[in-house]
């Protein structure tokens, strides 16, 4: 797979794509995450990338013509498939969109900064708009981020067993079960017996069961929308039968 990713802030994308999980997919020729920087793209001594917005007000606007050339130039270069645009104002990026650009050959980042971006560049050229979540960033690079490290660690190859992609909380719609470690200094102290038991069709009946009553008490939203196999019903129910109070409680 190829990432190419328009930013003013090369460095930080370079720097992000190569640590840990990506890094290591990077490594091993699975993903290849390229930043360009349509800075080098600007014309003039002052290579200028953004401007005052006609209309007046407060803040700064990227050019359109310093990310024309910049894109031009990433495709000449084989950057391939639709440019995602970071923005506020996008729909929500979630785990089914993060299957779905894992499933491709490859796809383009569009970060803004300052205001945002001439709205002529975006219509011409973006394909789709990704927010990561309702809050104010500086910049799309972060967001950027996100949809790197969702997309690629997805990939076949990138995981080993240990942090199967399967397992993870939102593949199966679930938050994840409390784990314990063999501490040195905390021992077996407060870990739950069942853990010890070295019952595996036990452990794996808790695991799940504790799966689905955080999920139910943290995030009833998730449970909602899912449906429960009866045995899963079964053991929620009995989770929710040895509760104190309703969901809500942290
Ligand atoms: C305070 C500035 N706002 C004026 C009403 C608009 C605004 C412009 C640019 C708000 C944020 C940004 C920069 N944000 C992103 O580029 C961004 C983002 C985000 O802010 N939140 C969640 N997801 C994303 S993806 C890109």
């Amino acid at each position: 797979m190829r990432i190419d990713v328009l930013s003013l802030f090369p460095g930080f994308i370079a720097e992000s794509a190569a640590l840990g999980v990506v890094g290591r997919a990077a490594g091993r020729g699975l993903v290849a995450v390229k930043a360009w920087n349509p800075r080098d793209h600007a014309s003039g001594i002052h290579r200028r990338v953004d401007e005052r917005p006609f209309g007046g007000g407060p803040g700064m606007v990227m050019l359109p013509e310093p990310l024309e050339a910049c894109l031009a130039a990433a495709r000449a270069d084989g950057a391939t498939g639709p440019l995602i645009h970071l923005s506020p104002q996008g729909p929500r990026f979630t785990q089914a969109k993060a299957r779905a650009l894992a499933a491709t050959p490859g796809f383009l980042l569009l970060c803004g900064r300052y205001e945002g971006i001439d709205e002529r560049f975006l219509a011409a050229h973006v394909d789709e708009e990704l927010s990561i979540g309702d809050y104010v960033l500086s910049g799309g690079e972060l967001g950027a981020a996100v949809v790197v490290d969702a997309v690629v660690r997805l990939l076949e190859g990138t995981l080993n067993d240990a942090d199967s992609a399967v397992q993870d909380s939102f593949e199966d719609g679930l938050l994840d079960c409390p784990h314990y470690t063999r501490s040195e200094t905390l021992g077996t102290e407060g870990v739950p017996g069942v853990l010890l038991s070295g019952d595996h069709a036990r452990i794996a009946r808790w695991r799940r069961q504790q799966a689905l009553g955080r999920t139910w008490r943290r995030r009833p939203d998730l449970l909602a929308r899912m449906a429960l196999s009866p045995q899963d019903r079964a053991l929620l129910a009995e989770f929710i039968a040895g509760q104190a109070s309703g969901p809500g409680r942290p």
